[in-house]
């Protein structure tokens, strides 16, 4: 057995068993040992942010990881983006990366590159292999390292004379640590606050604090307490829907998010960070929340945020409680686009168990208050502000969801980013209904040189504008073998998504906004 099967029988014990890649020469031993160990699904992605972002979303959704094959320094390289915003979500993945053979390295071929140093940027765990009996056993602690709570990024660099030479070695599965349990006296802490303080704010984030089951103690505390809840501003993911909270989040803009805090004196946070803006701007509170409220950590992000939630209630005496009925169904909206619009059409037409993958940028800001009333779903969003998300992890979460309808509200500056996931969408047939929201336009920036204090002139305007030529999705997405149309009114989105759910398809519809 040469390094590379023992590389795949080991992945595939150790219950990886979906590949995203975009293999070269130094992978060919990895991608023929693929056709000889049979277990792995492989997809192909035509740029490495479409590899790393599946990976991502593919691990939000099926809970466990997959592997990226990526090519040398260079090739992991550009997968960088997709990979910083997993390790913001606490998503692992384990990223096997080719490189140039260990005798050939030091005469300094093109491809060679510092891979260690581009891996450890955005890894928790980074190590290259030394020879073929040994890199079964690397992967193994590879996996091990990715499924590690919160999740993490774990990267193995793999020369190719360690997966072409004879001597591979498969590995079992090695143990994975329990997820952490709060602290008794973080507990206590949180419940002291909440009987004797006034003013209190609890913020959940993180990989367990919002989902349905902590959601359910949760709502046992605020109904008992009074203290008020929110989610972070941007979640991997977040439970939502009928028998959810309606839990809205820290708002994104800076003055909006300062007004929302400004009353708070205390802040619990369970598997979240106290707020902070996602930047500087001159004259301006990096803090978003009142420096002399005081923080009290119920829950680290790693941390087991249901048990320390119930075990919150209980010291509290808090009796169980049913979820709230976040009401009907809305009527389907007509007329000119707009963001209500957008929120009810969804909201009317998602079916249960739909995973929303949101890169809505600017539009999309207010979608939340009015979905709360939709089927039950998850919310899935940009943890890591590298744009370019939302097609990539779209495939990956439609691939972990098994056949749950993935439906992607994908801002068009952002899209263009990594556009070629629309073609690994179509040859993979997966349930993706896309409504790019077509503003043509980096409309977030027009509103961020305001906060900077500059003025946009003319030319500053023309970095801003994404006209002149318009992009035409449609063509896009039909080229790459993606069906498409476009509305421009809110009826006509509606019967275009309503038609897309009826399809176990791909389909993208351009939303002039
Ligand atoms: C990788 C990366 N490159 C550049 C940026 C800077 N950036 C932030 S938002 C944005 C434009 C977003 O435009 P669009 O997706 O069309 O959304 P809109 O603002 O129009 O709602 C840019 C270029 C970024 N955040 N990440």
């Amino acid at each position: 057995m040469n390094g590379a099967e023992s590389l795949v029988h080991s992945l595939l014990k150790s219950g990886v068993d979906v590949c995203f890649a975009n293999p070269g020469t130094s992978e060919m031993h990895f991608v023929a040992a693929l056709d000889r160990v049979p277990g792995m699904r492989c997809v192909l992605g035509l740029q490495e942010n479409v590899v790393t972002g599946a990976a991502d979303g593919y691990w939000r959704t099926a809970g466990k990881p997959a592997v990226t094959l990526l090519h040398c320094g260079p090739g992991l390289a550009n997968g960088l983006a997709g990979l910083h915003d997993a390790r913001r979500a606490h998503s692992g993945i384990v990223n096997c990366v080719g490189d140039q053979a260990t005798y050939h390295r030091p005469l300094d071929a093109p491809l060679t590159a510092d891979t260690e140093g581009f891996a450890r940027g955005v890894s928790a765990w980074t190590r290259t292999s030394a020879k073929a009996s040994e890199i079964g056993a690397d992967v193994a602690v590879a996996v091990q390292a990715a499924k590690t709570s919160p999740g993490q990024v774990a990267t193995l660099i793999c020369p190719s004379d360690t997966c072409w030479d004879d001597g591979g070695v498969v590995a079992e599965a090695l143990p994975v640590p329990a997820t952490p349990q709060a602290e008794a006296h973080a507990i206590r802490n949180a419940a002291k606050v909440l009987r004797e303080k006034k003013n209190v704010l609890i913020l959940l984030g993180g990989p367990t604090a919002l989902t349905e089951a902590a959601q359910l103690q949760a709502q046992r505390v605020i109904a008992h307490t009074g203290a008020h809840i929110l989610a972070e501003t941007s979640n991997a993911k977040i439970a939502r829907g009928q028998g959810r909270m309606q839990l809205d989040r820290v708002p994104y803009p800076p003055d909006a998010a300062i007004a929302r805090l400004k009353d708070y004196e205390q802040i619990i946070l369970v598997g979240s960070k106290a707020p902070v803006g996602f930047f500087g701007y001159p004259n301006y509170p990096s803090l978003h929340y009142p420096p002399k409220a005081e923080i009290t950590v119920l829950t680290r992000q790693e941390q087991d945020a249901v048990t320390a939630l119930t075990a919150l209630a209980e010291e509290l005496g808090a009796p169980k409680v049913a979820m709230p009925d976040n009401g009907p169904k809305p009527e389907l909206p007509r007329g000119a686009p707009s963001p209500e619009g957008l929120a009810r059409v969804i909201a009317a037409l998602m079916p249960e168990d739909s995973i929303i993958v949101d890169e809505s940028v600017t539009y999309g800001r207010g979608l939340s208050p009015l979905t709360h009333c939709a089927p039950k779903h998850d919310w899935l969003q940009n943890r890591g502000g590298a744009i370019g998300y939302g097609f990539p992890v779209a495939v990956g979460a439609a691939i972990g969801g098994g056949g749950r309808r993935v439906i992607a509200l994908q801002a068009d500056g952002s899209g263009m980013y990594t556009v070629q996931a629309l073609w690994t969408q179509a040859r993979e047939k997966l349930p993706i209904t896309t409504i790019v929201l077509s503003n043509r336009k980096y409309q977030i920036l027009i509103g961020e040189y305001q906060n900077v204090g500059a003025n946009p002139g003319p030319t500053a305007m023309q970095m801003l504008d994404l006209g002149n030529p318009d992009i035409d999705w449609v063509k896009l997405a039909n080229g790459m073998g993606v069906g498409a149309a476009t509305a421009s009114t809110l009826e006509e989105l509606a019967d275009l998504v309503s038609q897309s759910l009826s399809q176990d398809a791909p389909f993208l519809i351009e939303f002039l906004i």
